[in-house]
């Protein structure tokens, strides 16, 4: 941290092991056979798509953890939209609960380190003047599914909410219009 204002500014770190770790065993089964699509459109870029395991395995510590976040996760694949609303609405808010989250108070000149593929992190946008912090990202692997997925992407019939399938049909046809690697 270089220049820290005052007050606020804190960041809030949330534990997604844990997060994953005190669902229900019915929910762990459910989520593990599902997929969704994330993309970075509050970053300027929607055009930034991936789809990601809703649970994923650190692949050095071998757990479990939720993968999924408010800022970037968009659908569920596997469910109809309404459904991917209801589930990514509870497991979003879930997941940064104040019993899986620290909050830290920076001071000039600290470093923090953390681990991206089982936490995530929010700025508290609470505070006046200059906030001015270095980060330096070391490239992320790709996320890899706890267990084999198990149902196929949701194939709406028509209906009047068709449209909001339109992002997923997209990603999907594109995807499979790709040259396999
Ligand atoms: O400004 C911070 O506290 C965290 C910065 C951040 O969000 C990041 O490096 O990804
Ligand atoms: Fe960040």
């Amino acid at each position: 941290m270089k220049t820290c204002p005052d007050v606020g500014g804190d960041t809030l770190w949330a534990n997604m092991y844990k997060a994953y770790d005190e669902l229900s065993a019915p929910m762990k089964d459910l989520c593990e056979g599902l997929s969704a699509l994330h993309d970075a459109s509050p970053h300027g870029t929607p055009e930034r798509k991936a789809i990601h395991p809703v649970v994923r395995v650190h692949p050095v510590t071998g757990r479990k953890s939720l993968f999924v976040n408010e800022h970037f996760t968009r659908r569920i694949v596997e469910m109809s939209n309404e459904e991917s609303d209801m589930l990514l609405r509870h497991l979003t808010r879930w997941a940064v609960g104040p019993r899986f989250t620290v909050r830290y108070r920076w001071s000039e000149g600290t470093i923090a380190m953390w681990d991206n593929r089982c936490t995530q992190h929010n700025v508290l946008n609470d505070f006046e003047g200059e906030r001015v912090i270095q980060r330096v990202t070391v490239m992320g692997d790709e996320p890899k599914a706890a267990s084999a997925l198990r149902y196929e992407p949701f194939r709406n019939a028509y209906s009047a909410a068709m449209w909001r399938d339109q992002p997923l049909k997209q990603f999907l046809k594109n995807r499979s219009a790709e040259p396999t690697r």
